[in-house]
């Protein structure tokens, strides 16, 4: 995929982070055995992560936005375009040693996602997608699943712990869903959940409760793919809501309804 100058540099940004990760991942694993644990070596990676993320992005475009998960928010001289960025989504994974973890940039112009990488770089894959130029994994044109029905399908989602987020409501989801499905995924990293589902490896994906850096990039990659974005309420918008429900075009309205209670 030949992408945009804004498109280069974001995967140039992620690439240079997924370095560093990849560098402090190693010793992550090793840190397992100690009594203190890998935490506040997990947050330094992260921070410096998001800090190379950010010295591209804005060294490229200075007079963009920012909202990043790490740093916050940052006005821009340009007030139609924001970077939103998660240097490290799957967190969790991360400081346990697990291989599923992602940095997610995405580019946001007049409220409307229009360019998004999620770079898994424990897996070197690539995820990029552009408004109307396609979504893309390592070059390879991607598409949503073709299936058709819920029962032969696979849906991902984030299930709050620690007290965080809507439990009930959740766990109301998996009663109405798990009977009339495949099988859920629950593996803890919202904008792998979404490339996944661009990729056609997921049928779909819900969460309530969940961050813009989480899932903004992984939603342009959904729509580029042929795939159905939405809240989980009409109202909603995922971005500002932190609602969100994805599918393929034949069981998106399906899927909806069985999450909506409908
Ligand atoms: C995580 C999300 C995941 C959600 C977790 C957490 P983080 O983001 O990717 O889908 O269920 O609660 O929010 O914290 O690893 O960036």
């Amino acid at each position: 995929m030949q992408g945009s100058a804004n498109l280069n540099v974001m995967i140039k940004a992620a690439r240079k982070a997924g370095r560093s990760l990849v560098k402090d991942f190693r010793e992550v694993e090793n840190l397992q055995v100690s009594s203190k644990g890998p935490g506040d070596f997990v947050s330094k990676a992260d921070r410096e992560a998001e800090r190379i993320i950010k010295e591209e992005l804005m060294g490229a475009r200075p007079t963009y936005g920012w909202l990043g998960e790490e740093t916050g928010e940052t006005a821009g001289q340009d007030p139609t375009r924001r970077w939103i960025v998660d240097p490290l989504d799957g967190t969790t994974n991360y400081l346990h040693g697990l291989p599923h973890w992602a940095i997610s940039i995405a580019l946001e112009h007049k409220g409307e996602i229009v360019a998004g990488v999620i770079f898994d770089a424990a897996k070197d894959e690539m995820f990029v997608a552009e408004k109307g130029s396609g979504a893309w994994m390592n070059d390879q044109r991607l598409r949503v699943s073709g299936r058709r029905q819920m029962i032969e399908s696979i849906f991902a989602t984030g299930v709050p712990f620690a007290g965080n987020g809507p439990l009930p409501a959740t766990l109301q989801d998996l009663a109405r869903l798990m009977p009339v499905c495949a099988g859920v995924r629950r593996w803890g990293a919202a904008a792998l959940d979404l490339a996944y589902v661009a990729a056609g490896r997921y049928d779909g994906y819900w969460e309530r409760n969940i961050n813009a850096w989480d899932i903004a990039a992984g939603i342009i990659l959904v729509r580029e793919a042929g795939g159905f974005v939405s809240g989980i309420r009409e109202d909603q918008d995922p971005v500002e809501s932190g609602s969100i429900i994805v599918g393929n075009e034949a069981l998106f309205e399906s899927f909806r309804k069985v999450i909506r209670g409908a």
